[in-house]
């Protein structure tokens, strides 16, 4: 409803997230270490279905982000009008590393993450409403960052998600700082910080996982490996390959992991949120992955051939999931129908409501720009 001065009032016109999606919390909270995972599944599967069902969710949400963004809609009056304005960055093909963090993510221990500028994946997996975040996409009053945002900027505090950030490696030092002040509080939490292979060469990069040794703070670093930096190899932008060997002289855990395999994903990413409850520190980890699409909608990606994109599609993480539960049973083409059915609707009211929410108030130009209340700083 707006008000006299043509406000809209965000509260009256947010659509419900349970309500709304059917959804009723995309995060499974972690049953600590006999949480099934690498093909040890619970008895009825549901836990498993669940988390199918996220990254399906994750991967429909981005390619009707792509059509969004890419085929303008014709008007009435015969105009073209895009939907999703700025840049874009789609997650496809790297959803098993934002549901193995939200299958590990523990909130009442204050867990947090912090990301780069593809971030719908995480913001949707740690439960953010599929409603609110393409009203962002949009650039709507009812996004969570009141459409002022987009596609960069997915921030959600309530949930821990401290949001995309737009330079590179500028939030690794952020990181240890939300760390830093969950070892002071005695919070028990843990700091997630996603970052792609071309953040690794930043000075930020040195600083921060020096200081996060040190001090010992729990912070889980993340490399979501996915082979470039925008169109370049790793070959040709570090002179260490083996990505995940770039923590080892900060004196800490590394390991590389197989990002396309949620349960591996699960079972070591676990290990590092053990270490880091348990007071001994961050974890590196370069969870090697591949992305669909480009960097960012305006890529041609002609620095890959046909045949590499070809048969990254074998070690689809959905596909590499899906036949596991199908082969343990939980699983047939009748139940994988109707999920496809239902996130596909999931995603269309998400778009159709998106579309009809308002843009945001003149008025409200200058509202959140500035704050006094410092986060964690309290
Ligand atoms: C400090 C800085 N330099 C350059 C850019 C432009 N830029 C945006 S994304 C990007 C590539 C980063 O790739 P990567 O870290 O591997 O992340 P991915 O896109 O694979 O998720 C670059 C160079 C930027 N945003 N910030």
């Amino acid at each position: 409803m707006a008000s006299s001065n043509g406000a809209v009032a965000v509260a009256e016109i947010k659509p419900k997230s349970d309500d709304a999606s059917g959804i009723a919390s995309p995060v499974v909270d972690r049953t600590p270490k006999d949480e099934p995972t690498n093909g040890r599944f619970s008895s009825d599967g549901k836990v498993e279905l669940e988390r199918l069902r996220l990254m399906m969710l994750l991967r429909r949400f981005e390619e009707s982000t792509y059509r969004e963004y890419t085929q303008p809609r014709t008007l009435e009056d015969g105009t073209k009008e895009m939907k999703i304005g700025g840049f874009c960055h789609l997650y496809s093909g790297q959803e098993a590393i934002a549901v193995g963090i939200a299958a590990l993510w523990n909130k009442d221990k204050g867990d947090q993450l912090i990301n780069a500028y593809r971030c719908h994946g995480h913001s949707l997996a740690l439960g953010m409403d599929p409603q609110v975040a393409m009203a962002e996409l949009f650039g709507k009053y009812t996004g969570c960052s009141k459409g002022k945002g987009g596609s960069m900027h997915l921030f959600d505090a309530d949930a821990g998600n401290n949001g995309g950030h737009g330079i590179v490696g500028g939030h690794l030092p952020v990181a240890a700082g939300i760390a830093f002040a969950q070892k002071y509080k005695n919070t028990d939490g843990v700091t997630w910080c996603m970052f792609g292979d071309g953040a690794i060469n930043q000075g930020t990069h040195n600083e921060a996982l020096n200081l996060a040794s040190l001090w010992k703070l729990p912070v889980i670093w993340v490399i979501e490996n996915n082979g470039v930096a925008m169109g370049t190899q790793i070959e040709r932008h570090s002179a260490e390959e083996d990505l995940a060997k770039r923590g080892l002289g900060y004196d800490m855990p590394t390991v590389n992991v197989d990002a396309n395999d949620l349960d591996t994903v699960i079972t070591e990413f676990g290990k590092a949120v053990d270490r880091a409850r348990a007071g001994e520190g961050p974890t590196y980890i370069s969870a090697n992955t591949y992305r669909f699409r480009g960097h960012s909608m305006s890529d041609p990606l002609k620095y890959r051939s046909k045949e590499e994109a070809e048969s990254a599609k074998d070690r689809d993480p959905i596909t590499v999931y899906e036949v596991k539960l199908r082969e343990a049973g939980f699983l047939d083409d009748e139940k994988a129908q109707a999920m496809d059915k239902e996130i596909r609707q999931i995603v269309k009211d998400a778009i159709k409501q998106a579309d009809a929410d308002p843009h945001p108030p003149l008025d409200s130009r200058w509202d959140d720009i500035l704050s006094e209340n410092y986060p964690f700083t309290a």
